[in-house]
């Protein structure tokens, strides 16, 4: 969906420094406030937040101007088609192992000819009023943003990025750590030569990178690397860090 005069894809693709924020709450007024707080985007966490595609649909509509991005459980074909249809301005899938999964995905997202995107009327389409437009402009206004968070997409990623139609690589450096038995373990040496990796690549194929991280501190290193999709904080740590700081004020 265009937000302003150039969609989120669109700045996306030009290398905007786009800062966002992991919304995991089922809570229309949480992500209101994030967006008015002023964060570029939103990342909509459908993977591992407890809500359904109309729950995300709400967090859409509570986050105005402010672009939203869900991220789907899986490449699954009925999730992606669900969450094209709210309105999102992209979507971001987890998991993603091989280049043969990448294509398989890409498809999901982009209508005929590009693609098999299955054809109906929601949100995104402001419910009929702006089908013709929406058809004609959602392959180009859609971003379509792919994790990279285990040991065979690491292995895969010369592949991965060579399919058309992606639009960045999102790091998950906490998936990526498990995957490479270090759990937790976001800057062991093992997990920052295989981040290494994949943004040399990335960088080589033009596509654009992105990362997140539970603070700034995190993130930081990775925009001076040219990373441009910054996710930093989680809803939930921010209350726990607020809260926290406030007791032990109060308790002097
Ligand atoms: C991870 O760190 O695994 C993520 O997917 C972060 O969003
Ligand atoms: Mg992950």
């Amino acid at each position: 969906m265009k937000q302003g005069n150039k969609s989120f894809a669109d700045r996306l693709r030009s290398g905007e420094l786009l800062i966002g924020t992991l919304v995991s709450l089922n809570s229309p007024e949480i992500t209101e406030i994030l967006a008015e707080a002023g964060f570029d985007w939103l990342f909509i966490d459908a993977e591992h937040g407890a809500y359904n595609p109309q729950q995300a649909q709400s967090m859409l509509q509570a986050a105005g101007q402010c672009p939203c991005v869900i991220r789907v459980p899986a490449g699954d074909e009925i999730w992606i088609k669900k969450a094209l249809d709210t309105g999102a301005a992209g979507i971001i899938v987890p998991q993603v192992h091989t280049a043969e999964q990448a294509r398989q995905i890409v498809q999901y997202c982009k209508y005929s000819p590009e693609g098999s995107r299955g054809v109906g009327i929601g949100r995104a389409h402001k419910y009929g009023l702006s089908f013709e437009d929406t058809i004609k402009n959602a392959n180009r206004q859609t971003a379509v943003i792919l994790q990279a968070e285990s040991k065979q997409a690491i292995e895969n990623i010369g592949a991965i990025v060579k399919v058309n139609g992606i639009d960045a690589i999102f790091i998950g450096p906490y998936d990526l750590s498990a995957s490479l038995c270090r759990i937790g373990k976001v800057t062991d040496p093992e997990v920052i030569e295989a981040i290494g990796k994949v943004t040399s690549i990335c960088k080589k194929a033009g596509v654009r990178l992105g990362i997140f991280g539970v603070s700034a501190d995190a993130v930081k290193p990775y925009i001076k690397k040219g990373f441009t999709l910054i996710t930093a904080g989680v809803d939930t740590l921010f209350v726990i860090k607020s809260a926290e700081e406030i007791l032990a004020e109060c308790r002097g």
